[in-house]
This record gives structure tokens, C-alpha cells and sequence, in this order.
């Protein structure tokens, strides 16, 4: 090498050490099954108190919305920054990358800006994991897996790329039969990290010191408070059973279509539920139970934050922390997600970028889930594809207020007549408005209108009154324009 060209290599190295240290840091925690019902979100019987302190250093969005409540869908849309008309990713099997084989998924792309990417507890859905996304092989505390970042995980990690390429991306989860998941709820006398989440806590904070040093983009997975509601004894006593706080509105909306329900049939397969009617002691005993591990699950991101700090990240470190889509505790009579009602769409998302103008807010604006993948590229100066179907919000971290989009869309596919039904979502400042339709013709089974601002509970589908002609045929209209019509100007 001539002395010029060194002396441009040596100050070209000097400049990426100089960038690599000024590079943000992402922490992005996935909680499985969490509905925002927090301290932060004003719900003072849950206790929260470490998620509370990390939305009072950054913005708590209470109006953001997945676009399919359930994991995969709602993970790999979020993952991907696509909606899952465009990943076709609508159940537990389907891996994105048959559809989609050249996507680049969020932590892909700070992966090919030279960040350190990797994933510890569930992050892609079991058994759908991407292993093109990390730089360090994806962990699971599952105990059949090596440590995190051993050579033997690495090897693992390249057998089952292979294996996925042999399958042509296939995988199936064999259906479980019920009853045979043992109990819906359990509360072991143990230590934190004697359960799963705990040992996912324990990995995270190994990760996070060895990746001190480098950009990284760190996704930390949680699969509490996913059923079965297992956490230790104490966060349970936090609950005396008699003092839990019950779900209001157990009813049905009246009017409303059989396809916006479900049997319940996730949670059917626990043990001690069967199909057995669900009796108020259990409902409340059910209630309690994911309120403890609620409180288990924040207890843990307490630890990971209270890591970051210690090492002196907090200061070039993004957090945004996610429920992969909202929960119903007996709201409608229905549990679990599966639908597109508001308890079941509505998600927990918190954004904390040390840079921001407005700390501790809230922000009532519209966000989806397909936003998060270009919000922390474009807070961490992360460049990504063009065909992102979401916006960056990186501009109401800084002022909350700002005009933002007309409307949030999400989708729940059904079965009728042995043939495919899609329910197509659209939630509004005021309604949302749902239209159910047949796959294969488009056409329009059955429509729902609920009217928040009369009727918060959604306790009256009022598409089937004829003076909502006008109004039904405005919405129509715009959920037919759909997201690229509600982006702001
Ligand atoms: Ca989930």
C-alpha cells in the first residue's frame, strides 16, 4: 500500500470508529401477550413499576395498533415493517421468507449497517426464527439450545439454516390436543430465574456486557404473560385474590356478527378449563394469574434496565419495548386475542430515545405496528428498504401533538362454509369499522360499527341501523383507500 492510500484507509478506520461511536444502540423488548394495562397507562391496580419508569424517560403511545392480533402475523409484520396482506403471513406456520425471500427485517438492517444484531427468548415466532436477521444466532431458554454466543450455537445456528432451505421454509406446529397443556395457571414458590423468562433475563444481561463496546441491536424476548400464567409465588401475593380488580363488560356487543368472535379455544386447552363453562372464581383466579405475571415479566425488564445502566448505556441506547398485540380478559365473553376488537388491536408500545425533546408523555396519535421498523432505523440513522409500509415516528418523540394518521388498520382471517373470511379493521378518531369478506370474491359477508365516543364498550354494532346508511358508506370508502389514504399530509 502506497503512503497515501494508508493514510486514507487509516483516517477512513478512524472515521467508522468515530460513527461506530456515535451509533445508537437498540434494546428492543418483544413481550408476548401483553395488553397495555399498566401503571403508565393509567391502570394503578396492575403493578408495573419498571416499564412505568422507562415511559417517564421516553413516550407512551396509547393508540397503536397491530395489524393482526396474534403472534406470528403481528411479529413478523412488525418484523418485516410489512402488512400481512403483503407478508401473507395470517397463522403459526407460515414462514415469511416462502413468501418474501429477499425481505430485510428490522434487525437485518442494522445488521447490514455494521451493527452486532441478536435475539434471546422469543422474538420471530417458535420456531419460525430468521436466522439471516442476527449476526449472533438467536437464543432460547428452552434448555435444548447452547449458551448464548458459544460455538456450539453458532454450529447449531448453520445446521438450521440448512434444514430450513431443505424444508423450503416449511414448518408446522403440530396442533396441540386438549386439555393436554397442563394448567392455565401456577405459581412455584421459585427464584425469578428458575422459570424461562427468568434464564432470558439472565442471557440478555450477558449479552448487553458483551456488547457493551459496539453498536448493537439487542432484541430481548419475554414470553410472559403468555398462557399458561406461570410466575413465582411472590408477584402472585401481590394480588390477593379477593382485591382483583375484574374486566368490566363481559357481554357481547349486541348486532355483532358470530364471525368477530371465537370458542376460546387457546385458552380450552389448558388442563383446569377444558370445556367447562368458565365460572367467575375462575375468571377472577384467570384475571389474577396474568396480573402476576404481568408484574413477573416487569420485574425482569426492571433487571435489563437496571444492566444497561450500569454499564453507561442509557445515554446511546434506544429502548422501545412492544406487546405483540393486545389481550381480552373476558371482555365480549372472549379471552385471548384472535379478534379485531379494540382489547385485542390495541397494543402496549413504548418508545425511549435519550435524544428526545418530550419525555414521560403520552401520545394519543395514531401508530402501527409497521411503524416501529422505520422509527428506529430512522432514530439510529439505520438506512431500510423503500417498500416499508409503515412511517417513522420519530418526529412525535419530539412533539407528541403533531397531525398524524386519519386511522390504524388491522385484519383477523376466519373459516365460514369451509371457505376463507377476512375481517378488515379500520379504527378512527371516533368508530372503527370492520368489514368481514370472502377471500376468494371480496365480496361483504357482514360489516360492524362500533361508536367510542357514545359507547366506549363497544356494546352496540350499529352497522345494522339504516340511518348509519351515509356514515357506513363514508367508511367503507375509507378503509377502502386503506393506509396509504391515512397518512398524514
Ligand atoms: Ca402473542
Amino acid at each position: 500500500m502506497d503512503r497515501r492510500a494508508f493514510l486514507a484507509s487509516s483516517a477512513g478506520a478512524a472515521l467508522a470508529q468515530q460513527s461506530a461511536k456515535n451509533k445508537m444502540n437498540v434494546l428492543m423488548i418483544a413481550i408476548d401477550d401483553l395488553r397495555p394495562e399498566l401503571g403508565c397507562y393509567g391502570a394503578k391496580h396492575v403493578i408495573s413499576p419498571n416499564i412505568d419508569a422507562l415511559a417517564k424517560r421516553g413516550t407512551i403511545f396509547t393508540r397503536a395498533y397491530c395489524q393482526q392480533a396474534v403472534c406470528s402475523p403481528s411479529r413478523t409484520s412488525l418484523l418485516t415493517g410489512l402488512r400481512p396482506d403483503t407478508t401473507r403471513v395470517y397463522e403459526l406456520q407460515t414462514h415469511f421468507r416462502r413468501i418474501l425471500p429477499d425481505a430485510v427485517t428490522l434487525p437485518e438492517a442494522f445488521k447490514n449497517a455494521g451493527y452486532q444484531t441478536t435475539g434471546l427468548g422469543k422474538i420471530f415466532h417458535n420456531g419460525l426464527d430468521d436466522t439471516r436477521s442476527w449476526s449472533i444466532p438467536h437464543w432460547m431458554p428452552d434448555g435444548k439450545r447452547p449458551a448464548w454466543n458459544s460455538d456450539e450455537a453458532r454450529a447449531e445456528a448453520k445446521t438450521f439454516t440448512g434444514n430450513l432451505a431443505a424444508n423450503g421454509w416449511k414448518i408446522t406446529n403440530a396442533p396441540t390436543r386438549p386439555g393436554s397443556r397442563g394448567p392455565a395457571w401456577d405459581s412455584p414458590d421459585v427464584a425469578d430465574n428458575e422459570l424461562p423468562d427468568g434464564k432470558t433475563t439472565d442471557a440478555v444481561i450477558g449479552a448487553l456486557r458483551f456488547l457493551k463496546d459496539k453498536p448493537f441491536f439487542l432484541a430481548a424476548g419475554f414470553a410472559k404473560p403468555h398462557l399458561p400464567f406461570i410466575a413465582p409465588k411472590k408477584y402472585f401475593d401481590m394480588y390477593p385474590l379477593d382485591k382483583v380488580e375484574m374486566p368490566d363488560y363481559p357481554e357481547r356487543p349486541s348486532g355483532a356478527p358470530e364471525l368477530a368472535f371465537h370458542n376460546n379455544g387457546e385458552l380450552r386447552n389448558y388442563g383446569n378449563i377444558g370445556n367447562d363453562p368458565i365460572t367467575p372464581d375462575k375468571a377472577r383466579q384467570l384475571v389474577r394469574a396474568y396480573y402476576a405475571a404481568t408484574s413477573y415479566t416487569d420485574a425482569l425488564i426492571g433487571k435489563v434496565l437496571g444492566e444497561l445502566d450500569r454499564l453507561g448505556l442509557r445515554e446511546n441506547t434506544i429502548v422501545a419495548l412492544w406487546g405483540d398485540h393486545g389481550w381480552q380478559l373476558n371482555n365480549h365473553g372472549l379471552w385471548q386475542k384472535h379478534t379485531n376488537f379494540e382489547k385485542a388491536t390495541n397494543s402496549l408500545l413504548v418508545v425511549a430515545d435519550p435524544r428526545q425533546k418530550r419525555k414521560g408523555v403520552r401520545c394519543d396519535r395514531f401508530v402501527e405496528f409497521v411503524d416501529v421498523y422505520p422509527t428506529l432505523a430512522d432514530c439510529a440513522g439505520v438506512s431500510t428498504p423503500s417498500s416499508l409500509e409503515g412511517l417513522s415516528m420519530r418526529r412525535l418523540l419530539d412533539d407528541p401533538t403533531l397531525r398524524w394518521k386519519k386511522a390504524a388498520f388491522s385484519q383477523y382471517p376466519r373459516r365460514q362454509d369451509q371457505k376463507d373470511v377476512m375481517g378488515y379493521t379500520m379504527r378512527t378518531e371516533r368508530y372503527r369499522y370492520t368489514e368481514w369478506r370472502w377471500v376468494e370474491t371480496q365480496a361483504v359477508i357482514d360489516r360492524e360499527l362500533y361508536d367510542y365516543e357514545a359507547d366506549p364498550r363497544e356494546s352496540v354494532n350499529h352497522a345494522r341501523n339504516p340511518e348509519n346508511a351515509e356514515l357506513l358508506t363514508r367508511l367503507a370508502a375509507q378503509l377502502k383507500e386503506g393506509w396509504r389514504g391515512a397518512k398524514p399530509a
